[in-house]
């Protein structure tokens, strides 16, 4: 078993439901126990003119390997109607592999820790929910140092999943 978190975003189509429904889908993946979920919070979008976004993490314990993962992320957006017109357009479901047990993982379809999530308050703090304060990236980074240097600017949590 391996501990994975897994972050979570939506900004269509009722992005809170979407992220239960993901939740749900989460709870049924193979070879796999959900152990926990971050509250949900709220953001403006890094690309301006697009609508808010809501955002959450989960911890996920695993003996799926990382490609098998990925498939079974990307086959859940997909249920959920997820199209790919255009690199970081809006979606109802995106779901990024953020850490995967202590693995450094560099190849075409994935890397891991996921590339951008050490500048984004909405990826670090829902996680912060999750993981031990004492957690380390498989790189080195300490998630504390990571979320001294990511202010919680411009996050809104909800009060209720
Ligand atoms: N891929 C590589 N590494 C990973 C990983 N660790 N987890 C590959 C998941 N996938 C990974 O992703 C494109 C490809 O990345 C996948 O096919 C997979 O093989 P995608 O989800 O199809 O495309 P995307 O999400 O449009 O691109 P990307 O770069 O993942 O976008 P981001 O970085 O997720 O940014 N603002 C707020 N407030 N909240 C947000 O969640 N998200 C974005 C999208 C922009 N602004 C946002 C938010
Ligand atoms: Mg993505």
């Amino acid at each position: 078993m391996e501990r994975i978190y897994i972050g979570m975003g939506s900004n269509l189509a009722d992005p809170a439901e979407q992220l239960r429904s993901a939740v749900e889908a989460l709870a049924q993946l193979p070879h796999s126990t959900l152990a926990g979920v971050s509250a949900f919070y709220q953001s403006d979008s890094l690309l301006p003119g697009q609508p808010r976004y809501t955002n959450a993490a989960a911890a996920l314990d695993s003996t799926l390997e990382p490609l098998e993962l990925l498939d079974a992320l990307q086959a859940i957006e997909n249920g959920q109607g997820r199209e790919r017109l255009e690199r970081w357009g809006p979606r109802t479901l995106d779901l990024d592999i953020l850490l995967f047990g202590d693995r450094l993982i560099d190849l075409p379809r994935l890397t891991v820790p996921h590339y951008q999530m050490q500048e984004r308050a909405f990826v670090l703090y829902p996680l912060a929910e999750l993981a031990p304060a004492d957690l380390r990236l498989a790189d080195g980074r300490s998630l504390k140092d990571l979320l001294l240097a990511c202010p919680f600017v411009g996050l809104e949590r909800l009060p209720l999943n």
